[in-house]
């Protein structure tokens, strides 16, 4: 029998012909800029008859699986798996796929362009030119701070990890530092990474940048302590997930000057409210979560997670499954 699958984020026509081929697509997605809560309910309503699912952004809660008595697959356009729970779609042998790999780079390019652009100050300077503020030789008012040659601390070197590593060693050369909870010897090999204690990361780097999923373990990972470990010149980078940080302290250290800066992709809540006193800072720079969006990437990702998904229901996935456990029974 066809399978039915449900669509929950707006797909390439290629990417949707291509599903269709193999299933009977229920097409959830409103225009951009869609309520989300709305989309969540229709996603619930919808899950009830589906034996598939896929999309995004959107928190797929235990309640909706439990009214979904054939789902045998879902299929995430993100590498990020922290909309779903884990533990109980092993427990109902549902398989989860997602999109490692396809989108290491480009979410490495953004990683990287925080860390240009809070050193150097590229964002609050291009705003002063555009304010009509240049109007003679600059000064040290407008100066940044080096890049090149400066420590990197890495919380978390896995793939998106060994691609900043990369960038930062061998095309800004610069110090490696890293913690993560294996080793990662090819990049202690390449890029002269070291594995540290987090503690000893944080007072040695001069760009802190987190790249560990969020789990319970990390929820909050960076904190008041942390954020005073770290050296006063220092610039913290996220482009992981915002509850990684406990966002009041990073608050409170910006204002207090206990770091120097902060490269933010995500937040707490997203998008982030229009009132945040981290908009206000003029040595934050704040990206609207564009870690993985780029045209190429996210078309990628997209035929990827359709690919995950078809396979899936054919019972042949065998790579990008998060909790590979359901494939063993
Ligand atoms: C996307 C991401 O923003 O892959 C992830 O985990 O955070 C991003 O690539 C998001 O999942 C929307 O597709």
């Amino acid at each position: 029998m066809t399978p039915k699958i449900v669509v929950y984020k707006a797909l390439p026509q290629d990417v949707l012909d291509n599903l269709r081929r193999h299933a009977q697509v229920v097409e959830l997605e409103g225009p951009p800029g869609h309520d989300r809560r709305a989309l969540a309910e229709a996603l619930g309503a919808a899950l009830a008859d589906a034996d598939g699912a896929i999309g995004a952004s959107i928190k797929v809660t235990p309640e909706m699986v439990a009214r979904a008595p054939r789902l045998k697959a879902i299929s995430t356009i993100s590498v990020g798996v922290d909309n779903f729970d884990l533990a109980d779609l092993t427990r109902r042998g549902i398989v989860l796929a997602h999109t490692p790999d396809v989108l290491t780079e480009s979410t490495a390019d953004t990683v990287f362009a925080l860390v240009l652009s809070t050193a150097r100050r590229v964002v609050e300077l291009a705003e002063w030119v555009k304010a009509g503020q240049w109007r003679g030789s600059i000064g040290p008012e407008q100066y940044g701070v080096d890049v090149n040659g400066k420590t990197i601390g890495i919380v978390g070197l896995g793939r998106i990890g060994g691609a900043l590593a990369r960038r930062a060693a061998l095309g800004f050369n610069m110090r490696v530092l890293y913690t993560n909870r294996h080793p990662n010897e090819g990049a202690e090999r390449a890029y002269g990474a070291k594995r540290v204690e987090l503690s000893e990361l944080l007072s040695q780097s001069d760009f802190v940048c987190l790249q560990v999923p969020l789990t319970p373990q990390t929820r909050h990972l960076i904190g008041a302590a942390e954020l005073r470990a770290m050296k006063r010149g220092a610039i913290l980078i996220n482009a992981s997930r915002g509850p990684i940080v406990d966002e009041g302290a990073l608050i409170a250290a910006l204002s207090a000057g206990t770091i120097a800066g902060a490269g933010l992709d995500v937040f707490e809540h997203e998008p982030v409210s229009a009132d945040s006193p981290l908009l206000a800072m003029r040595n934050v720079v704040a990206l609207p979560h564009i870690g993985s969006a780029t045209h190429e990437t996210r078309h990628a990702m997209a035929r990827c997670a359709a690919d995950n998904l078809i396979e899936a229901l054919a019972g042949r996935l065998t790579r990008n499954v998060a909790n590979p456990e359901v494939l063993a029974r």
